[in-house]
């Protein structure tokens, strides 16, 4: 960029690309070379220009990648002139871990290079549904269910039947919303919630609660708009209707709700004061903000007051990929909670994410730092937009794929739910985000996530022919592994390198080399 002078031994990737075009975030790496020793106080100036406004209209928006060394401090200044400057100082010569996994792979390499080739056709000889194989690991995967539009009370219905079959998990997708349940103040609608709820209860399904403190969503009554407080309510008021509202909710369904969202998505999409502050993070403004954020600490005692059993989680999108400044606050926001003792326990990532960008190694990294500070990460929302296209079906199923293995992989991950059935149910209108086609049929997209959970089932299953979808001449009707060495193995270890050889129906074998990651 000509307004942008990089000094110092700096590597500057995508240098050729303006600033005010891209939409890519500039990353700036500090590489320290070998046997380099650095003081407190130190500092390294990273950029230099005219004016912050030269950068990309002001919005500039930059990412640090730190060595694992030193602790770093980031300052931006802008002189009397109007210069502006970036610069990052050593605070202190011990490591503080700002450069942790998730920063050790580039953007060219998400991870996803090595995986199996799918094979759609073999998959479809599987007849297990995707909820035996949770099953088998006590995990749980669903799927939300628009209840106004499903007839969740007939199990004869097409949709019903397959939600029951496939699943062993729920949520609403909108009735258990606060202007669903309390449309009026102190006046509580619980029917289309109930009637999920019940549906669930036959059919051996754990369910979810989705969401008490939102600012989407939310009645007239209460606020014109989710974003103020437009009836300059007092402190106290909204505290006490925030109470009534957790107590009646929560309390309703306690024991029949296994989980809820008690805070969703309280954290502004600016976080850019992460990049001066590691542990800062910036609430979103809201009915619920104007309270003081201690609404967040109020919220979740109360819903843990009202079913101590229920797991409180704090819910929000944006925040799947360590590195992000939104999912640094996320984590920052969550561990400042757990540490002050709110019963928070655990975290939800949305995962609307789009084909092709899922990074599942800074998904997983973000799973794991959750899990080293004793917090669950249940994965909530799952859909991934695409343009309907052969290339893109092929890629949606191997991010589902990804996204399987990575989240029943993870010991405090046990749920997977996608946000939806059907693509022509979906509030993602024309991105094809699900796991099956208007008309029932599985996308590759089931198959991939049915690959991923079948591969990270313990137990064995069954092998039976096509029980779905188009019928192929010949399937799978057997299996077995060996190792590099041609020696037979029972099965294959992760971060393996292994054969499969598929006994196919017509009675030939295909053989494969499969990369476990
Ligand atoms: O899928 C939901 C859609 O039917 C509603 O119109 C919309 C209203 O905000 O909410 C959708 O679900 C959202 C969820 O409750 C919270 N995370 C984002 C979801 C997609 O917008």
């Amino acid at each position: 960029h000509d307004k942008v002078i990089v000094g110092g031994n700096v590597v500057y990737y995508n240098i050729d690309e303006s600033f005010a075009e891209t939409d890519k975030m500039p990353q700036i790496h500090i590489i320290l070379k070998e046997g380099a020793t650095l003081k407190t106080g130190d500092q390294l100036t990273l950029v230099e220009s005219a004016g912050r406004s030269a950068l990309n209209g002001g919005q500039w928006q930059f990412e640090i990648r730190y060595p694992q060394a030193y602790t770093w401090e980031v300052e931006e200044t802008t002189d009397a002139e109007g210069k502006y400057t970036l610069k990052v100082r050593v605070v202190s010569e011990d490591y503080s871990g700002q450069g942790e996994a998730g920063y050790e792979d580039d953007d060219e390499d998400n991870g996803n290079e090595d995986i199996p080739q799918l094979d759609i056709e073999a998959e479809m000889a599987y007849n297990t549904p995707l909820r035996t194989y949770a099953e088998k690991n006590n995990k749980f995967v669903g799927t939300c269910v628009p209840v106004w539009n499903i007839n969740v009370d007939d199990d004869n219905d097409a949709k019903t039947k397959l939600i029951a079959e496939q699943f062993n998990m729920v949520v609403c997708e909108n009735e258990m919303k606060f202007d669903a349940t309390e449309p009026s103040q102190g006046e509580f609608d619980y029917y289309h919630g109930d009637r999920l709820v019940n549906f669930a209860n036959r059919h051996g399904m754990r369910v979810r609660g989705h969401a008490l403190v939102w600012h989407s969503q939310v009645p007239g009554w209460l606020t014109s708009d989710g974003n103020k407080n437009s009836f300059n309510r007092s402190r106290e008021e909204l505290l006490a209707i925030m109470k009534n509202h957790i107590e009646n909710v929560v309390g309703h369904w306690k024991g029949k709700v296994a989980e809820w969202d008690v805070c969703n998505e309280v954290l502004s999409d600016d976080q850019s004061a992460v990049r001066t502050d590691p542990n800062a993070y910036t609430l979103r403004p809201s009915v619920w903000q104007s309270i003081g954020e201690d609404f967040l600490d109020s919220a979740f005692v109360w819903a843990h007051r009202a079913d101590p059993d229920a797991v409180l989680i704090l819910n929000d999108y944006g925040v799947e990929f360590q590195g992000q400044a939104k999912a640094e606050a996320f984590y920052n926001l969550a561990k400042y909670l757990k540490e002050k003792g709110v019963p928070i326990d655990g975290v939800g990532l949305q995962c609307h994410l789009d084909v092709g960008n899922v990074d599942i190694n800074k998904l997983k990294a973000t799973i794991d730092r959750f899990n080293a500070i004793g917090l669950r990460c249940v994965i909530t929302e799952l859909d991934l937009g695409m343009d309907d296209n052969e290339a893109n079906r092929m890629q949606q199923a191997k991010d589902y794929y990804n996204i399987a293995r990575i989240a029943m992989e993870a010991d405090n991950c046990n749920e997977l739910m996608i946000w939806g059935l059907t693509d022509a149910m979906t509030w993602r209108g024309g991105r094809n985000p699900l796991l099956y086609d208007s008309d029932l049929t599985p996308k590759p997209a089931y198959y991939g996530l049915h690959q991923g959970l079948r591969e990270t089932s313990s137990a064995p299953t069954a092998i039976s022919p096509l029980p779905y979808g188009k019928p192929s001449a010949t399937h799978v009707v057997a299996e077995t592994y060996y190792n590099l060495q041609g020696q037979r193995i029972t099965s294959s270890a992760a971060d393996s390198i292994y054969i499969t050889s598929q006994l196919m129906s017509d009675g030939s074998v295909r053989n494969k080399k499969v990369i476990n990651r």
